[in-house]
Parts: structure tokens; sequence; C-alpha cells
């Protein structure tokens, strides 16, 4: 029979319950979950930003050892329940079992790094130019934060944003995805149980309606989103409309470089992981693969053999390689822009819209050749879907690769130090991956990109404190 979870807000450490509007099956296998989502609309956010700020003064008084403890309380928490949040997170986005787990004991790092951090959020003082004046320089919480998150890493992006916003003492309202709510629901519920004071953290659940009545809150102090270009940009509209700082995380349409001395082996697992796993719905994965013509052919038929050998089906099945799409929706979504590269007169070497598959599975799909003025590369998918652009050298590759407007993450493939050099010199990418996959990043170092896929200060590690904390400098003279 199928399990329904009807879900509530959370305002003011209380569940507040309302009428079910969207509706989020297992992508799977729909007759096993059916999580049933209310929608806050403006009238909650705004109950909910109330909370937030009533919070504040509490949370000061609580000081930064007892945030600390309360941090370190969550991270203990998420991983006594890691299994059942793993099992939840597949079960309601599809995500890979081992994945899930995987998202869950990040999330539980970072709730230790930023346990860490909250004692460390020192400041500077040093001698004004002006004889006798002392100039010091803190670092104050921001207040009131709204964060908006995606569905893909249900609970390891929450966390990369509440853990920093608390640690550095301010208060959050956090609106998750309406495809990953019943995991949100399980993550609030560790946060509720840490011992903050009502109010530090609040969640309205619902789509498109309340991710806007949160954006265009004219009482927020800083706005967080991870998520797509299109409301990244609605996002930052309405925050610089209100004057609330913003830092928006959107998507990439990033590229891999394989140069004719690379590792084939090695080239070809940085491209299955980065296009493919996670059905290639992350804002990192590899949509372009870009390869000197020496070797493009010898890497094509490399990829065509190891995509025939991934395992699609169950996620929650040891073995299995390539899950669902999150829905239905979504599944349509990629269907959509693979038949319209279709139309263009190209033929997929894998995958494609002649295969046939169930619920909201989609198949890894490889497009070889791929023309300089092709509409594929250009927009992001966020499927499993990849294209592979053939080279003369180093520079054409250069060139191709910062021929998007993205510019998240961006890979090379090569033994050669001197390529390696001008990489890094020349890649137009927040992050740069050397024989690594252009997915997965550590949550101590920053995190973000240039031109369309970042707005703002960076994230993770510690370079976050730049968003979560107002810089403050007194100058000082004894009297
Ligand atoms: C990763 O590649 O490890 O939405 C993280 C996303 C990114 C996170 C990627 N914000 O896919």
């Amino acid at each position: 029979m199928t399990e329904r979870r009807t879900l509530a807000h959370w305002i003011d450490g209380r569940a507040v319950a309302g009428p079910a509007a969207l509706f989020q099956d297992n992508p799977a296998d729909p007759a096993d979950l059916r999580v049933e989502v209310p929608e806050a609309g403006e009238a909650l956010v705004d109950e909910a930003i109330a909370a937030a700020c009533n919070a504040l003064d509490p949370l000061d008084r609580h000081g930064i050892e007892c945030r600390a403890d309360a941090l370190a309380a969550m991270a203990r928490i998420l991983l006594a329940r890691a299994d059942a949040l793993a099992e939840l997170i597949a079960r309601e986005t599809g995500k890979l079992l081992a994945d899930a787990r995987g998202e869950t004991v990040r999330a539980a790092r970072i709730f230790d790094f930023f346990a860490g951090e909250a004692l460390r959020n020192v400041g500077e003082r040093f001698a004004s130019t002006r004889p006798g004046v002392t100039v010091e320089v803190g670092h104050v919480p921001v207040g009131v934060v709204g964060l908006i998150t995606p569905w893909n890493f249900p609970i390891a992006i929450p966390a990369w944003k509440i853990a920093p916003a608390l640690a550095y003492g301010n208060a959050v309202v956090w609106k998750p995805s309406e495809l990953s709510s019943a995991v949100a629901d399980a993550l609030m519920r560790i946060l509720v149980e840490s011992g903050l004071p009502a109010g530090a953290i609040n969640m309205v659940l619902g789509g498109g309606s309340t991710g806007a009545a949160l954006a265009n809150a004219t009482a927020l102090d800083a706005l967080s989103f991870t998520g797509s270009e299109r409301t990244g940009r609605a996002v930052r509209l309405a925050a610089a409309a209100n004057n609330v700082r913003v830092q928006t995380e959107m998507g990439g349409v990033n590229g891999l470089i394989v140069l004719a001395d690379a590792d084939k082996d090695k080239a070809v697992d940085c491209i299955v992981n980065g296009a493919f796993f996670a059905a290639g719905q992350r804002c990192t994965a590899t949509s372009r693969i870009i390869v000197e013509e020496a070797v493009a052919d010898d890497l094509a038929q490399r990829l065509i053999a190891r995509i025939a050998d991934l395992p699609m089906g169950d996620p929650r099945a040891p073995g299995t390689a390539i899950g669902p799409l999150v829905s239905l929706w979504q599944k349509e979504g990629v269907a959509a822009a693979v038949r319209a590269v279709e139309a263009e007169g190209l033929r997929p070497a894998a995958g494609g819209s002649a295969v046939d598959t169930p619920h909201a599975f989609y198949p890894p799909t490889l497009f070889l050749d791929v023309p300089a003025d092709s509409a594929l590369g250009q927009e992001e998918i966020f499927g499993p879907v990849a294209a592979l652009f053939r080279v003369s050298d180093f520079d054409a590759a250069i060139d191709r690769l910062n021929g998007n407007r993205f510019g998240l993450s961006a890979g090379l493939c090569t033994r050669s130090f001197a390529h390696v050099e001008a990489f890094k010199a020349r890649a137009r990418a927040g992050m740069l991956m050397i024989n690594q996959p252009t997915a997965g990043v550590d949550y101590h170092a920053p995190f973000g990109g240039r031109g369309a896929s970042s707005h703002g200060a960076r994230e993770q590690g510690r370079a976050a404190r730049e968003f979560y904390t107002t810089t403050v400098t007194s100058y000082q003279l004894p009297i």
C-alpha cells in the first residue's frame, strides 16, 4: 500500500498544518510513497519571519558556545539517523541509496565544521592612521536570513546554508523544494531537537508562490538561493528592490577537456561520473566533453561501451548506477531538450528518445561530433545528457570551454603540467577539476562559479562568513 506523508510547516518551534497543495511521488515507484505538501503563502512566510526576528536576541544571549553545541548536536543526530534519512532521500527524490547516505554524512560534517567556526569568528584590532586612535573590525550577525534550497542535494545544500547562518548568530526562514519536503521535515525535526531558541529556524513549505513570497519579503536581511538560473535572476531582482543582501547559486553547462596525453581510463571514469551519476541532476554535472581530435574516436568508443554497462533501476538496490530523475515533469523537460537536439539532425550514440523507460527514468544519452553552432551545449538540461565536441588542440579546447555564459565547474584530463597551469590561468569557471570529475566538492573549500552561474559571496568553508555576517569597523579614541 502507498505510504502517505502529510507535512506541516515549522514556525516558532511548532508544527503548523495546512491543506495539502502539492504532491511528490517516489519517482522510481509511484505506488510506494506519496508526500503531501501544504503551501505556506505570504501570511505564513510573514509569521515565520516575525518568529525569526524575535529569536535574534535569545540567540545572542545563548552565546557562541551554546550555538556550537547545538550545531554539534545536529551533526550527532544526523549521523545516528543516517540510514533512515538516506532511505527517505532515495524514496522521495530517487537518489541512489549510497549517494543519499554519503550526502547525509556530508551534511553532518558540515554541521560539525561550522560548530568549530562559531568559535573562530574573530576580528582584528590595529592602529588608525590618526595617532592615538584604534581600529577594530568585527563580524556580527546579518539578522534574519531567508534560504531557498533545491531537491537535488536535499540535505547537504540546506546544511551548508543553515549551519553557517546559525553558527554566526542569524535566525533562519527556510523554504525547501516541494520535491524534497519530507527530507526537509526530517532535517527540521533534528534542528528543533538540538536546543536552539524556538524561532531560530523556521521552515515554510510550498512551491513557487511561497518561494516568491520569501524572496519578496521586505523584512529579511539576507537571502540565499540555490536553483535554476531563471528563478535565481527573479530572486536577485526582488532582493535588489528591497535592499536585501543576496546570494544565488545557479546552473552550469560544465565542460571537461580531454587532451591527447590523458589517461583514457581515468578520463572515462570522470566523464561517466560527472555526466551520468545522480542522473545528471547536479549543477556541477559534465554537459560538454571537449576532446582533442587525435583521441576522440578512441574515447567515444570507450564511453559508449561504459554507458552500455551502467545498470539503471531501483535506487535502493546495490549495484544500480542510474536512478530515475526526480519527477515525471523533470523527465518531460529532459526528453523535450533531447527531442530538440534530434530535430537538429543529431543522432544519439547512446540513449535518446528512441529508448523507452518507465516512470521518471531517462537513459544516459550521449551525442557525438556535435557541431560548434549546435544549441546543445548552450543551456543546462539537468539530466543525463552529454555532448562530445572535437577540437584541434588545447587553445581551441579552452575557447570552446569558455564559449558559454555559465562558469561553475570546469575539468581537464591531461598528464601535461604546462597545460594544467595554462588551464588554471585561462578556464573561466569558479571551480577547476584536474583529472577529477566536474562534480563532487569539499565542504571546507569555497564553492561558487562565474558568469551566469553564481552571484554574490562564495558558500561553504570559511568563505561562508562573508555572506552570513556583517563587517563592522569601529574607530576609538580613549578620552
Ligand atoms: C557537488 O558537486 O558535490 O546543486 C555539489 C548542485 C550544487 C552542488 C554540487 N549546488 O548540484
